[in-house]
Order: structure tokens, then sequence, then C-alpha cells
């Protein structure tokens, strides 16, 4: 067995990382059985002895002592191991894209782990763990395939020189602070640009169907305003290489799926950003009306010198989990960007995606619970609709050196073709960057980002891309943080920073068994005053808007019932 470091922080980082290996081979091969639980068991407990024979300072202790030392310890890594395996068991309830398996995304996900782990040990360190996993996988006499293929994968990966040329780019690194989180009170309890749009589909088919009309006149009319702007914005990006470069525009444009918003000199901005809202209305509508959203459009039209020019930029994923998907979520995105031009930027995320097979159509993101639930009440035609307009949505929102975009990064083999901004409108680089989550490793090695849809990028190839397009803050949600608002990366000179606004534990808009329920759903204000960024989390009041009396979608019963369907 290995000898632990005599840091005793290092050698708990050690012990750790075995447990975790040791976890993740029990879920290598399918379940996780109680013989091989009781396995590894046994093996903590021999590393436990082993620790200790190890160290010195236990010789001079009476023996009862140290079987006292011993009991603690081996309890203390039992409890490491229930809450690895615990870990490992909430992986299978996260989102795969429908292509892949969720026994190939636990593998991967698995991988990934162990890599991020043992990577962050030294070279020396990092041998000695792979030869307490031969002498693992050999413990029990047999070597397992699936474990012995798992091992050399895992060991190639930790054997590749991964490099990254940064030499050549230029980084400017942020000046944005990121505040402590403050409380933030509804300005307004309501508004008529709201209430008008909350009206469930109703029970009576006709009735139904004229409002299925109205919504994909809507829908036809957004993508008409975004073919508009797209005439105006289209080649914009074409030979520029970095943001900075745009940054002079007289006005914000959209070239392909890109927006792009420069700032005007002595301008103030108010930048109000919202992660993934799933279908939980009353965080969309408890979080404009905490913003003032409404009166600060009219009082920045009123006088833009004396005011700062309220914008709202959402990160997608605005349908399914919660029952508020098409009336709710979407009929207000679309409704608030027709009307309020310059201040409302909708960008796409992965659950926006419908796909045609054989003339039905079908969420591309399962569990698809919006599709799902309407699929026998509303037609066809509406959901198509729907796929065009989500083909038609921009990924991608960029004011300053801020870009803004649903999941992350492009894979690097795109990367490294990188001739202009123009390439972010390539579809794959597009559909890549709905899907990609960050790691804590500093690079990901090619194989590891093949495995999946949802692929990993490290914190070096985050800067890499960041300083590619002349971006040094990233803000992102499609990751679901049970505390709503996490700084993932700080170097420095780059963050990222991951937002995630739906949830709420007592939130109605949700059903009542939903996982979300378990995330403090907060909203993002980016203030923007003479160069000076300050980014400030907020918690979003979703409770006063699960009420009949500032809601009409809860002063009626749907006709559709949601719990019951998804
Ligand atoms: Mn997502």
């Amino acid at each position: 067995m290995m000898d632990f470091s005599k840091d005793p922080r290092e050698a708990e980082k050690q012990i750790q990382a075995i447990i975790y290996y040791l976890v993740t081979f029990g879920y290598i091969d399918g379940d996780f059985d109680p013989d091989e639980q009781a396995f590894v068991k046994d093996y903590i407990s021999q590393i436990v002895e082993h620790k200790l024979q190890q160290s010195n300072a236990y010789k001079e202790m009476p023996e009862k002592a140290v079987l006292q030392l011993k009991a603690e310890q081996e309890e203390h890594y039992n409890l490491v191991f229930e809450q690895n395996d615990q870990a490992v068991r909430e992986l299978f309830t996260e989102v795969v894209d429908s292509q892949e398996t969720v026994q190939k995304f636990i593998r991967h996900r698995l991988k990934l782990r162990c890599y991020e782990i043992f990577r962050s040990f030294e070279e020396d360190n990092r041998n000695a763990l792979m030869e307490v996993i031969d002498e693992f996988i050999m413990a029990d006499g047999v070597e397992h395939p699936a474990e012995v293929e798992f091992r050399n994968e895992l060991a190639d990966l930790l054997h590749l020189e991964i490099m990254l040329d940064m030499d050549e780019l230029e980084v400017v690194p942020t000046t944005l602070e990121v505040t402590d989180e403050i409380a933030r009170k509804i300005a307004q309890t309501n508004h008529p640009f709201m209430r008008n749009l909350e009206v469930h589909y109703s029970g009576d088919d006709d009735e139904r169907n004229a409002q299925a009309g109205e919504e994909m006149k809507l829908i036809e009319d957004t993508i008409a305003r975004m073919d508009e702007l797209r005439v105006v914005g289209k080649d914009k990006l074409s030979g520029v290489s970095t943001f900075t470069d745009l940054m002079n525009e007289d006005d914000f444009f959209l070239d392909g799926h890109v927006f792009v918003i420069p700032p005007k000199a002595g301008q103030q901005y108010d930048i109000t950003v919202l992660g993934d809202l799933h279908g939980c209305y009353s965080c969309l509508k408890a979080a404009l009306l905490q913003a003032d959203f409404f009166n600060a459009v009219e009082a920045y039209h009123q006088d833009p010198v004396a005011n700062a020019k309220p914008i709202v930029i959402l990160l997608g994923d605005y349908i399914d989990r919660g029952k508020f998907s098409y009336a709710g979520i979407l009929r207000a995105v679309m409704q608030l960007f027709l009307k309020y031009p310059g201040h409302v930027f909708p960008l796409r995320g992965n659950h926006e995606y419908y796909i045609e097979y054989e003339g039905t159509i079908y969420g591309g993101v399962l569990p698809a619970e919006a599709i799902n639930v309407h699929r026998d009440y509303l037609p066809r035609e509406f959901f198509l609709t729907y796929m065009k307009f989500f083909e038609q949505l921009p990924t991608v929102a960029v004011f300053d050196q801020l870009f803004f975009v649903h999941a992350g990064i492009p894979k690097d083999d795109l990367i490294e073709s990188w001739p202009d901004l123009a390439k972010l409108n390539d579809p794959e680089v597009r559909f890549q960057m709905l899907w990609s989550d960050p790691s804590e490793a500093d690079i990901i090695p090619k194989t590891l980002q093949e495995e999946s849809a949802r692929f990993p990028f490290g914190t070096m190839q985050f800067a890499n891309f960041m300083a590619t397009v002349g971006c040094n803050v990233m803000v992102r949600g499609h990751t679901k943080v049970v505390e709503g608002f996490k700084t993932v990366v700080d170097d420095g000179s780059h963050k990222l920073l991951n937002l995630f606004s739906a949830g709420g534990q007592y939130n109605d808009d949700l059903p009542s068994g939903s996982s979300y329920r378990s995330v403090t759903p907060k909203a993002l204000t980016i203030a923007y005053k003479d160069g000076e960024l300050t980014a400030t989390p907020w918690v979003i009041d979703y409770e006063s808007y699960n009420s009949p009396v500032y809601n009409r979608f809860f002063s009626v019963s749907p006709a559709i019932d949601y719990e019951e369907k998804s």
C-alpha cells in the first residue's frame, strides 16, 4: 500500500481520492451490490490501519487509545464513503441528451471526476494512487475486464502531455467585482403587462385552438423581428477577432445568433440576468418586479442621462420541469422582446430543442415535460412553430467584455481552427455552447470531451477561449446550483459565474416532488457606470407570486393538469 503524505491535509485528500475511486468502481459494471460495498468498507479499514502504522506518533500511545482512534477514523471514512455513494447516485437523476444512454453518461461522469481528483495531485502521488488501484483490482483475486478497461482509460488520460499555447493571446483582466448578496424588495406588486398574459389554456377545444393561433402569431412576429435585426447585423462579426473591436458600434446588433451590446460612452446600465427558468413563471415575474424593470424603462426613456438603461438578459432553458413553459415563460419572453426593443435579450438553452421524426415533434432533451403534457391538447403546427423559433433563438450576448451564454465554451477541436468571431454562428459551435460544463481540472483531454454531449472544459480551456474572443467574464446557467448563484472560476483575470433562477422549496410553479425545489432561485444585477462593473446576486421572491392576488395563473385552476400528465 502507498505511503500517505506526511502533511495531514494532503493525506486526507489522498484517502478521499481513493475512496471516491473505489465507489466509482462499484458502479462501473452496473449495480454497487452489498458484497462490493462490504469489500470497500473492509478496504477502508485496511487503509486506516496502514496509515496508523505508518505514523510514528502512535507508537507511544496505549493500545486502547490506538483502537479508539482507529474506530473514529473508520467512522469518518465510512461517512466519506456514504457521501460519495450518494453523490454518484445523484448523477443518475441528471439530464442527458436523448441520444445518450444513462449508463454511458454515468461512466463518463465518473471518469471525469476521477480525472479531476487524480490530476490535482503531483505526479509521484498520482502514480502511487494508481498503484493502490491496481492492488484493489486484484484484491478479490479476479481481474474484472470492465474495471481494468476503466483503469487503463484513466491512466491514459493522466499520462497525456497536454498543453495550451496561450502566449500570443492578450488577456485584459476583468475589473468586475462580485459583491455580497443583497435583499431586493418588490418595487411594484403587479403590472398590466404581466397580468394580461396570465391566461391558462382553455378546456374548450375551439377556444384553445384560437389561443394556439394567437401564440403562433406571436412566435412568427418574434422570428420576423429577429430577421429584421439580422439583416442590419449581417456579417458584422466576419473578419473581426475580438469583441473589444466591436464595442465602438453605435447600437446593439444581432449577427446570426450573437447579440452584441456595446455600452455607450457616459451611459449607465443596469443589467438583470436570469438563469434557467424552467417554467417557473412566478420567478420571472418576481425578478422583473423586484428589478422594477417596467418603471426603469419608462424613466430611462424620459431621461436617459439621469437614468441607467435597464437591460434583461435571459440565459435560456425556459421550458420543462415547471408548469408554465409556453403559457407563462415563453409567452412573456417573446412579448417582452417585442415590446421593449434594445432592453430584452433572450438566449437559447439546450431544452429549447425540438426534433421532427416521421411527422411528429419531440423534445430533443429528456424528460421533455412541456411538450409531453401539451401534445394531446395543442395542434402539431404549434410545436412545429416552436421548433422553428428555437432554431432562430440567439446563443450568445456580449456586453463590454462580458460573455453571456446558456452553458459554456465549444470543444477544443473547434477552437483550434478559429478564424474570427463569425465562427460563433457555426451550428456545431452553437450546439456545444448549449451543453458544456466547467470542470475544476485545468485541462480536459479531447478524448474525455468527446465522450458526452454534456462535455466538460477545464479552467485553462476557459481562459483560452475567453482570450480568443476578447472577453474575460462568462455568465452562464445550465448547472443546477442549489445556492442559486456561484462564482465557479476567479483566477484574477477571468471570472465564470453560474446562475440558476428556477426553484424554491415552496414554489408551486414546480411539481411537488421536483428536485429543483432544493434550489434558492437567484437573479444577478450587473451595474455598469463609468466603465466600472459590479455584479450583485439577489434572491427571487417567487412566494409573493404563488398567490391568486398577484398572479392570475393561481386564481383559476388550469384545464390541463400538469402533475397528472407529466
Ligand atoms: Mn440547460
